[in-house]
């Protein structure tokens, strides 16, 4: 039904449909040709469907919006499908190691000369240990191109760690720091490294060294057994050349004594029954026994370690 509102007296009249008076086929030549009919009031039919229409319009338009809305936040929520910004980097070095330094040696022989710290890639992309390590190179030392797996300059770092920790590594690489169990395996295993072992006297002297060959430290599943081969130069004592020990810390107790050596001594070590040698004890302390028994029977004699290999 078609309405229209008359000026004259503001009153709705109906249309007739073209089936009632109007056809498209006559052609309307004047208005009184049609006949309005007074309604009592307005068209209510038009107002409802408008009504209707714009609230599926707003339905509609409400709908879309909540859409998008939800859309952009599933955009910007990480999920745990996603790598981290770590896992990414980790993956990004791994793909790219074998053309990156495997150790301080290969910095060396790349014609880096100067100390200090560095990033190295000990293991295969393949590997799932694979991850890029913070290292210190030493390259003045005997030929230079040595990589610190153990180091300890100012005490910060307590070295009384847990079994994950000495695998993992602690500290910090340009301070004290333990590169970690399962990077030295990996950097000695099958390599036919040598040891470089350092000693800073308190007393001013000079800088103690031993210096082993054939040193490799087998993988977890054997506890990080060590293994050393002959001893070469150095000024003081070499017990170190016997050693074929299991690594052991206060929570895992590999030593041949009956007492936990690792929890007597407050640090993790190759211990037997327990140690001759011992670098990894209470820092400036009269607790730290037999750092490098004779020369060093006492912390408070010692100023600094360290543990070079290549
Ligand atoms: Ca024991």
């Amino acid at each position: 039904m078609v309405y229209v509102r008359k000026k004259e007296d503001q009153q709705f009249y109906e249309i007739p449909t073209k089936k009632q008076t109007v056809s498209r086929n006559i052609k309307i030549m004047n208005q009184s040709d049609i006949v309005l009919t007074p309604v009592s009031k307005g068209p209510k039919n038009i107002t409802w469907r408008k009504v209707l229409a714009m609230v599926l319009l707003l339905a509609f338009v409400i709908a879309l919006v909540v859409t998008l809305i939800l859309l952009l936040q599933k955009d910007e929520t990480p999920t745990n499908e996603i790598p981290s910004t770590t896992e990414l980097q980790s993956e990004l070095n791994c793909t790219i190691a074998e053309t990156l330094p495997l150790d301080c040696k290969e910095l060396y022989m790349n014609g880096i000369r100067k100390s200090g710290v560095y990033t190295i890639y000990p293991w295969e992309k393949t590997d799932p240990n694979c991850r890029p390590l913070q290292a210190y190179c030493d390259m003045e030392t005997e030929g230079g191109g040595w990589t610190a797996i153990q180091r300890r300059v100012n005490g910060e770092e307590s070295f009384n760690r847990n079994w994950t920790e000495y695998k993992l590594g602690f500290g910090t690489s340009y301070g004290d720091y333990w590169i970690g169990n399962d990077a030295i395996h990996q950097l000695t295993f099958g390599r036919n490294s040598s040891l470089y072992v350092t000693i800073t006297p308190m007393n001013g002297s000079d800088l103690s060294f031993k210096m082993y060959h054939q040193f490799y430290l087998f993988g977890e599943d054997q506890n990080y057994r060590i293994q050393i081969g002959n001893s070469g130069s150095g000024n003081i004592g070499d017990k170190m050349k016997w050693y074929r020990w299991p690594f052991s810390t206060f929570d895992a107790d590999h030593d041949t004594h009956a007492i936990n050596c690792a929890a007597k001594y407050l640090g993790g070590w190759w211990f037997a029954g327990c140690h001759g040698e011992f670098l990894n004890g209470p820092w400036h302390s009269d607790d730290w026994s037999s750092p490098w028994y004779p020369q060093y029977s006492n912390g408070r004699q010692v100023n600094g370690t360290s543990m070079l290999i290549k």
